[in-house]
């Protein structure tokens, strides 16, 4: 444990990948800029680490303990094991609420100072989130204190998650079509896919891809649509008639769907600066998509009695108001109902009209952006938020 003037000293994240991606990433996200912005040595416990190397290739998947982007990486394989209160970090975050090994939890109770222990929460544009950041919950046996921290959307939450540098990038590539080209052609993006409208699209499977792709296929521009390997495969299969790999790729009427790797964080935060329009999903690539400054749709992750739905409208009511197409669009795509909404419009009219609210998403991205700026990036309020319980 570090002694105040340097705290904290340590850090450690407990990750478990409940599914998809975006716990590990959220939580390398967290670790990478806790270590690269804020000099703190931060030790992350993940116990899946084939996920982890889909989204940063130089993870080894067989290694206890390795090191990645000054980031110690240790290979989260159960919950026994004694530690030793040495071992604990100055703050312990607990990604999702994941259970703590017993015993790391035991030597954090013999730790003076106590670490600061946060649960890091899931993000929700909803009102109650407000109330519950930040508040204290007491261990029910031993002398430790756990907080709960809630990424967020306004001034009474953590923020959102935000690189230093990442939006003096984002416009230094997008302001550089030769960076773009390169981007895109390192993806096998040239000629006329590169001249179309060209989408990005990161889904769940049950989505509506295929009636989308039929629209596009019809529709009056032309259309690139980027998918990384794995998404949405059998609606892509059916599209390409062959097997949804990297590299494959077909065009029918005015859409070309071109299979992509899928890739690094890094890589695919330019893949939704280099396109025109972004389809993201779960947690982590919307807020990407957000800072990304280019217009987007949101694909929520499900949740039993559609309670995604309720998220789904708190952040389009926060984010679209008055953007008719976006929120439309938005809700179909989620299979969501809106009693005015015109059950028998086609595909082809729902994205007309969000091509329509275009000019008003963008003028929104970029007062979005001021106000998700004012709030703060999420790892220094977390710092300053620990700091305030010493
Ligand atoms: O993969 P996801 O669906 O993760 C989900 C959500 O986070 C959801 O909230 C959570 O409850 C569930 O996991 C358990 O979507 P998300 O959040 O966008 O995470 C995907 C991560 O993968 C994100 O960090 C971006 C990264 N990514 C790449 O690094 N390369 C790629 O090619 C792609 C497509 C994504």
């Amino acid at each position: 444990m570090s002694q105040h003037d340097s705290f904290p000293a340590t850090l450690a994240i407990f990750c478990k990948v409940v599914d998809n991606y975006g716990d590990i990433g959220i939580c390398w996200r967290l670790a990478r800029q806790l270590r690269g912005e804020h000099r703190i040595a931060v030790t992350l416990w993940v116990d899946d680490l084939a996920s982890f190397r889909r989204i940063w290739p130089a993870v080894a998947v067989d290694a206890d303990a390795q090191t990645v982007e000054g980031v110690l990486v240790r290979h989260w394989r159960g919950q026994d094991g004694e530690v030793g209160p040495g071992e604990v970090a100055d703050i312990v975050i607990e990604f999702f609420g994941v259970d703590l090994p017993p015993g790391y939890i035991a030597a954090m109770a013999q730790c003076t100072p106590r670490p600061i222990w946060i649960n890091y929460e899931g993000l929700s544009a909803e009102e109650w989130v407000e109330g519950c950041h930040a508040l204290p919950s007491m261990h029910p046996r031993l002398p430790l204190t756990k907080h709960f921290f809630f990424p967020g959307f306004t001034e009474k939450t953590g923020g959102l998650l935000r690189e230093r540098d990442l939006l003096a990038e984002r416009d230094a590539f997008q302001a550089d079509p030769g960076a773009q080209a390169a981007f895109l052609a390192g993806l096998g993006v040239t000629g006329e896919e590169v001249a179309a409208f060209k989408t990005s699209l990161f889904c769940y499977p049950d989505a509506p891809v295929a009636p989308l792709f039929a629209a596009w296929r019809t529709g009056g521009r032309d259309v690139t649509c980027l998918v990384p390997e794995g998404v949405a495969r059998e609606q892509v299969q059916d599209f390409l008639g062959a097997e949804a790999v990297a590299g494959a790729h077909a065009t029918r009427g005015r859409l070309t769907v071109r299979v992509i790797p899928f890739m690094s964080q890094r890589d695919y935060d330019r893949l939704l600066w280099a396109c025109d329009f972004n389809f993201v999903r779960g947690e982590d690539s919307w807020v990407r998509a957000q800072w990304a400054g280019r217009p987007f749709v949101w694909h929520i992750y499900r949740q039993d009695g559609n309670l995604h739905h309720v998220k789904l409208r708190a952040f389009l009511q926060k984010y679209a108001p008055g953007l008719t197409g976006l929120n439309e669009f938005s809700l179909r795509w989620n299979g969501a109902r809106d009693p005015h909404m015109d059950e028998h419009a086609d595909w082809a009219q729902s994205w007309s009209s969000l091509q329509a609210d275009l000019p008003g998403i963008s003028q929104r991205n970029a007062a979005w952006q001021a106000q998700m700026l004012a709030n703060g990036d999420l790892v220094s309020n977390l710092l300053n938020f620990a700091r305030s319980l010493r």
